[in-house]
Parts: C-alpha cells; sequence; structure tokens
C-alpha cells in the first residue's frame, strides 16, 4: 500500500535523527518502500542500528560504507543484488569538507582538501550511480542533496559551494545518460538544516537566521518536508521529472 508500495531503495548518508536522508527514509518506508541503509564507521553504526529498528521490517542495514573505499561501495551493492536482485531508487546525500576551511576566504583552499571535498560530495554520486544502473532494470530514480551555495556565494560555504555546482551539473549528465533506460536523476537544493554537517560550517546559526527572516515562508524547513519532496522524486509522482534541481528552501532562492 502507498506511493512506494513494492520499491525497493538504497539510503546513503544517514548519520542521526537530524539527518536529511532519514527524513527522506522515514517518508518513503511510510509509503510502503523497503530500504536498505549504509552507515559510515563503528560510531555512525550504534546511531543508524536503532533507527532502522524504527522502521520494522520494512528496512535493514546494507553495511559500512565509504565512498572513499571502493571496495565498501562494492560490498554495499553487492549485498543489495544478493538480496533484491535489483534496485528501484538511491538517495545520496553525503557531503564532507575539511572545516577548517568552511571558513574565512575560499581562495585559500588546499588542493587537498579540494579533491577530498570533490571526491567525497561529487564523485561519490557519479561512482553510485554506475552501481545502480544495472540494477535498475525497470528505471529507477537518483536523488542527491544540494545547497543554494552552488549558485551564489554564500557566507563560509566556499569550497562545498564549488562542489555542490559539480554535483548539479552531474545531475544533468547523468540525466542524460541513464535517461535511456527509465532511470530519473534530481536534485533537492535544501534550506538551511542543523545537522551534523552543518556544524561544520562557520556562523552556521546566523545563517539559520538569516533565511528565517528573508525566506518567503518566513521560517527554515525540516528534514521530514524534505523527505515528502524526496518521496515525490523517488516515486512514479514525478515519473516526467528528470535532470531538475529542486528548491525545498521556504522560497529563499526566490529573494537570495
Ligand atoms: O543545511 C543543511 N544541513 C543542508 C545539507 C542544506 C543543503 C544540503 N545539504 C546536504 C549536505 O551537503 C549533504 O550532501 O544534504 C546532505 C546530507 O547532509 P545532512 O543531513 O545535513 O548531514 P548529516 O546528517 O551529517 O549527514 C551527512 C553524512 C555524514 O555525516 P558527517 O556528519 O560525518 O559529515 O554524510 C556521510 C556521513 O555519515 N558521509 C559519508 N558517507 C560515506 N562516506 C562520508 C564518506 N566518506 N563522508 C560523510
Amino acid at each position: 500500500q502507498g506511493l512506494m508500495a513494492g520499491k525497493r531503495g538504497l539510503i546513503l548518508g544517514v548519520a542521526n535523527n537530524r539527518s536529511i536522508a532519514w527524513g527522506i527514509a522515514k517518508a518513503c518506508a511510510d509509503q510502503g518502500a523497503e530500504i536498505a541503509l549504509t552507515y559510515q564507521g563503528d560510531a555512525f553504526r550504534k546511531r543508524v542500528e536503532p533507527l532502522v529498528a524504527e522502521l520494522g521490517d520494512r528496512a535493514h542495514i546494507a553495511g559500512h560504507c565509504d565512498v572513499t573505499d571502493p571496495e565498501s561501495l562494492d560490498a554495499v551493492f553487492d549485498g543489495v543484488a544478493k538480496k533484491w536482485g535489483k534496485l528501484d531508487f538511491v538517495v545520496h546525500a553525503i557531503a564532507f569538507s575539511d572545516k577548517e576551511e568552511l571558513d574565512g576566504r575560499y581562495v585559500e583552499t588546499t588542493r587537498d582538501n579540494f579533491l577530498r571535498t570533490m571526491d567525497i560530495s561529487v564523485f561519490s554520486f557519479t561512482t553510485i550511480a554506475k552501481r545502480a544502473e544495472p540494477l535498475m532494470t525497470d528505471g529507477g530514480s537518483l536523488l542527491t542533496l544540494t545547497y543554494y551555495g552552488a549558485e551564489k556565494v554564500m557566507p563560509h560555504y566556499n569550497v562545498m559551494g564549488v562542489a555542490k555546482a559539480a554535483l548539479e551539473a552531474s545531475v544533468r549528465y547523468l540525466a542524460v545518460d541513464l535517461g535511456g533506460k527509465g532511470i530519473r536523476v534530481n536534485a533537492i537544493s535544501a534550506g538551511p538544516i542543523k545537522t551534523l554537517a552543518a556544524s561544520g560550517i562557520g556562523d552556521f546559526r546566523y545563517i539559520l537566521k538569516w533565511n528565517e527572516y528573508n525566506a518567503p515562508l518566513k521560517r527554515t524547513v525540516t528534514p521530514e518536508e524534505v523527505g515528502d519532496s524526496g518521496l515525490y522524486f523517488l516515486s512514479d509522482l514525478s515519473r516526467g521529472v528528470t535532470g531538475e534541481v529542486h528548491h525545498v528552501d521556504s522560497g529563499y532562492h526566490v529573494v537570495g
């Protein structure tokens, strides 16, 4: 029963119960999807296990996955192939940059952190799409998370803004590559939400307040709201939509 009945999907990037990926996982499970979640290392395993238990038999853990370690990605996709034999959707909610460089000037970015940020936050989506493609035998939906700092200069977002611009371009190229197989590729550009990843961004509380005062809806968004919009992209409701970057930001992008 539900919009996601019969659909099976892999969700990467749940760190805790405030993660955007968790908002999406709940929305999909509520509509009947079966979900596999990954965690990054043992520290996150303890956080993710009780969340998976909350979803009952709708969810299971697909294992440890660090996107900088291709073997861990292979293991996760092998596991999914063995258990399900196919895949209907994948959510990529992963990004990383050195906290020291999410403050001050973009021009100071080091080569090491630039490459690492691009690897974890951009290339990972492409390599995940490549691994998902052979499993999406009835078509499918791939979804990633981006931020307005890709389009406009936002304070302290720095190298992550450059990475998100590349991620949004990847969405368009992947949409063309995979469209012939009925695989759709989209991104949600979420407004600022207080999560673990966001806590690394300098002056984040100020950014939240700024959005609250200036966004048309006069408030910030929640992981549940991003989850409900995610449901649209992962379900057949959006079957005619691909290559899209959709803002779920209380409308901030029309004024910012
Ligand atoms: O305001 C926000 N929170 C926004 C977040 C606004 C707009 C977009 N986003 C994006 C983020 O850039 C990211 O792509 O949403 C996505 C999800 O982020 P989140 O929900 O805000 O953050 P969080 O709950 O921390 O989940 C991101 C997780 C990591 O957590 P940490 O706290 O360690 O950064 O991504 C995972 C990790 O669990 N992650 C990795 N997973 C596998 N391999 C890796 C890696 N190498 N690095 C980070």
